[in-house]
């Protein structure tokens, strides 16, 4: 959530000492200042450090080109600092003025960066509600910035976290999720493209969707970035979805323990009442069984996993178990009638 918002503006050029300092609702710590506007300054502008703090901003990517001003206020990219314990988020103004705010600790800032650079536009390039020459302007312009944005916040990321299950019936919504490297990513491509890379290793950063054109129907499918850093954004995917999907790398037991974890921590977060659930066993194809006594090998492999991740504890969902490989294709195409048929 946002606590704070500053701006610090310079009284004389290249005095890093002598600022001007704005902040809401409180004011910010003046202990260390100098040594956070250092910090911060650095981290606009690596070269350059006392001299024009943020020059280098002006010829960096300019935020928004429908200005109609002959003077338009360039609106640097957001930095995203932690600094000491304060995790920061700041834009360079015009290459002069520091636009600040501050999170709590958990916060990602990145989820604020659109909206930042988009009312600092808005209110100063469209809008024209500050010239920073009074007081009282720069400390009105801050007040709106800082409830605008927090406001954001407070109704579309925290309140992404009621999930609840109201599907339009347009299309159906599948939601991949899983730890990292199980092969949510080569899934969600194989069945979109047919194709598959062996040691293809790209982390997924954020949600991709895809559409998956099939002959009994469309469906959208969520797949969710695995690494530990990304899991607590997972819920803000999982609103108004049709069909659960969580995969398992068979052949990583050493990540069985992190794996089931992370399920069961999803779970236990909502009511998933109702809502069928696909798990799939992947990279089966890793796990080498004698071929005479195949099937039986499977289901006793198959039996292990569901007691390991006490999948029978599930009481109020539809729910399956599917072993797969997306390096050979196999069950593939099973998986995804199972998604028309769960649904
Ligand atoms: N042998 C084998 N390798 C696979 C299979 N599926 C995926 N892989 C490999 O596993 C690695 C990780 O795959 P990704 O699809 O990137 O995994 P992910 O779950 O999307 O990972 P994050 O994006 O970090 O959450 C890649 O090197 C894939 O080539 C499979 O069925 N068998
Ligand atoms: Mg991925």
């Amino acid at each position: 959530m946002l606590s704070k918002i500053f701006l610090l503006k310079r009284k004389k050029s290249n005095d890093l000492t002598n600022l001007d300092i704005y902040s809401y609702p409180e004011d910010i710590d003046k202990k260390d200042n100098k040594d956070i506007v250092l910090k911060i300054i650095q981290g606009h502008d690596q070269e350059s450090l006392e001299n024009n703090c943020c020059d280098n901003l002006k010829s960096e990517h300019v935020v928004k080109s429908t200005q109609t001003t002959s003077h338009p206020f360039v609106i640097g990219n957001p930095v995203s600092q932690l600094i000491g314990d304060q995790n920061l988020y700041t834009i360079c103004i015009n290459g002069e003025l520091l636009i600040g705010l501050v999170f709590e600790k958990e916060d990602n800032p990145y989820d604020y960066r659109e909206i930042f650079v988009d009312m600092s536009n808005e209110l100063l390039n469209i809008e024209k509600c500050c010239s920073f020459k009074d007081d009282i302007a720069i400390e009105n312009f801050l007040i709106t910035l800082f409830i605008d944005i927090k406001r954001f916040g407070d109704e579309t990321l925290e309140k992404a976290h009621d999930v609840s299950f109201h599907p339009s019936g347009l299309f159906t919504k599948v939601f991949l999720f899983g730890i990292d490297e199980v092969g949510k990513s080569s899934f969600t491509r194989r069945i979109k493209t047919g194709k598959f890379n062996d040691n293809f290793f790209t982390p997924s950063k954020r949600f991709n969707i895809e559409y998956i054109q099939r002959k009994n129907g469309l469906f959208s499918i969520w797949t969710v970035p695995g690494q530990a850093f990304f899991r607590d954004r997972w819920l803000r995917g999982l609103q108004d979805s049709n069909i659960l999907v969580f995969m398992i790398d068979v052949a990583n037991q050493l990540r069985f323990e992190e794996s089931k974890t992370e399920f069961w921590k999803l779970f236990n977060q909502n009511e998933f009442k109702g809502v069928s659930l696909l798990i799939l066993g992947n990279k089966i194809d890793l796990i080498n069984h004698n071929n005479s006594n195949n099937d039986e090998q499977l289901k006793r492999t198959e039996k292990e996993i569901i007691d390991f991740f006490e999948f029978d504890s599930l009481q109020h969902n539809n729910w399956e178990f599917v072993f797969t490989s997306v390096k050979t294709s196999y069950n593939i195409e099973k998986v995804v009638n199972t998604i028309f048929t769960l649904v």
